[in-house]
């Protein structure tokens, strides 16, 4: 049984007083584009097929470690959040599925819960593993880590959360488990880098071990916050050779946030996908660290540079790619301070999903041509005049023809959605946010 949140008949009468300024808008730019030999029809197929979930946290204010401000009508259980994931995919059409977090998504009918889900138009994405907060009455703290922890036990438990999560996963239809570990250390000396890496791995490999064979173990890495002096999985590096000692089904998985400043994330992507460890992102945008903005709101250029790569990573698959090549797991991962995180994931998915149009318009022959003959501003030149199109109206396009909304935030303010769930929903408490 369907249960979209968003009724028809408004994004019906939406689209219908906006159709005609895109109609002329996309033929105008089919024009400019056919010019070029380029058939817009098939650059707006590709993003059809184009896709990225949504974390499930991220349907509610994120915060910081200094204080979070709940809005009126913020989800505060996974039923909740997957009722305003649903309302972002029907009007982008691009987000079908929701990646969620354990414990902080638990309940106790996972066959329902996908249901559920799938009544909403949704699926579900990578399940993630937490082993950076305590829970209520759990058995060993992970203050002093978790899969690398010095104490045995806690590793056991670390390693059997995860084991669950595959579990979990299994009943709502995932097929990859994302690992990302709050352990390192804040001083010196606190902890033997060589040491924890070893227990880090012989846990890892003890979840590695229990993945059914279609599925993945996405190592993601992080150079630091909570720990700000090493962390175990740091950077890229460690993340590739964790991932090659624990397997084929083992890959990285870059959060655009994770380094070290102003690092070159476009050539790491190359790089993994060159050993076929590319195993997916998570998107968001960043000025001073991992600071979880919204994707392409501060250096859309990187995220073009980095569609770029995966462009052309595509057209060139390398060996130990999933079935059905290259198809890493796109995902957004952002905190929303200051604005309602439906607004900011659906202008998210919009940024996102230009940048990888942009891509898609590289003439590669000219690129590699200008390559091989070393004429560097000709090759420059191929990405300068992709990067400098505005393909707003292929998207807006795509998604009106799969049902979505042509200008998605007005169609999702003129919904009423936040206002009439203010009425409904109980109020979320104050404290601190995610990290
Ligand atoms: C850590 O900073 C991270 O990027 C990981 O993906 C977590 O699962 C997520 O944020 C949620 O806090
Ligand atoms: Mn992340």
């Amino acid at each position: 049984m369907s249960n979209l949140p968003i009724s028809a008949d408004l994004i019906a009468e939406h689209n219908a007083v906006r159709t005609d300024a895109l109609e002329d808008d996309y033929a105008a730019l089919g024009r400019k584009l056919a010019r070029t030999g380029v058939d817009i029809a098939a650059v707006k197929a590709r993003l059809a097929d184009f896709s990225v979930a949504v974390p499930s946290w991220g349907a509610g204010r994120g915060g910081t470690r200094f204080a979070k401000f709940p809005i009126p009508g913020e989800p505060t259980n996974i039923h909740e959040k997957l009722a305003d994931c649903a309302v972002i995919n029907q009007l982008s059409q691009m987000t079908p599925r929701v990646s969620p977090h354990f414990p902080w998504d638990k309940v106790s009918d996972f066959a329902g819960l996908r249901e559920e889900a799938a009544s909403l138009g949704l699926g579900f994405d990578a399940v993630n593993s937490n082993t950076f907060q305590d829970q209520p009455g759990q058995a060993h703290s992970y203050s002093t880590g978790s899969l690398s922890s010095t104490i045995e036990a806690t590793r056991q438990q670390a390693v059997e959360h995860n084991i669950e999560c595959i579990e979990i996963g299994r009943q709502l239809g995932s097929t990859d488990l994302t690992v990302w570990v709050g352990d390192g250390t804040n001083f010196p000396g606190q902890q033997d880098f060589v040491r924890s890496l070893d227990r880090y791995l012989d846990a890892a490999s003890q979840v590695y071990a229990a993945l059914p064979d279609d599925w993945q173990m996405l190592l993601e890495h992080k150079m630091f916050e909570p720990a700000f002096y090493s962390t175990v999985i740091s950077d890229w590096g460690s993340s590739i050779l964790a991932a090659q000692e624990l397997g084929p089904k083992a890959k990285c998985l870059v959060d655009l946030g994770h380094h070290a400043p102003n690092m070159n994330i476009e050539q790491i992507v190359a790089r993994l996908h060159r050993f076929g460890k590319l195993g997916g992102f998570h998107f968001n945008d960043s000025k001073y660290g991992d600071d979880d903005l919204d994707s392409g709101s501060i250096n859309p250029h990187q995220l073009f540079l980095v569609f770029n790569e995966l462009v052309e990573a595509e057209a060139n698959p390398r060996a130990n790619e999933r079935e059905g090549g290259f198809n890493p797991s796109y995902m957004i991962d952002q905190s929303h301070n200051v604005t309602d995180p439906i607004e900011s994931m659906l202008s998210s998915a919009e940024a996102i999903a230009q940048c990888f149009a942009k891509a898609v318009l590289v003439d590669r022959e000219a690129l590699h041509e200008a390559q091989a003959s070393n004429d560097t501003m000709m090759a420059f030149q191929a990405l300068r005049r992709a990067y400098n199109v505005d393909v707003s109206p292929i998207i807006a396009k795509a998604r009106a023809e799969a049902g979505g909304a042509i200008d998605v935030l007005a169609a999702y303010r003129k919904s009423g959605w936040r206002q009439r769930k203010a009425q409904e929903r109980k109020a979320v408490g104050l404290g601190a946010g995610i990290v």
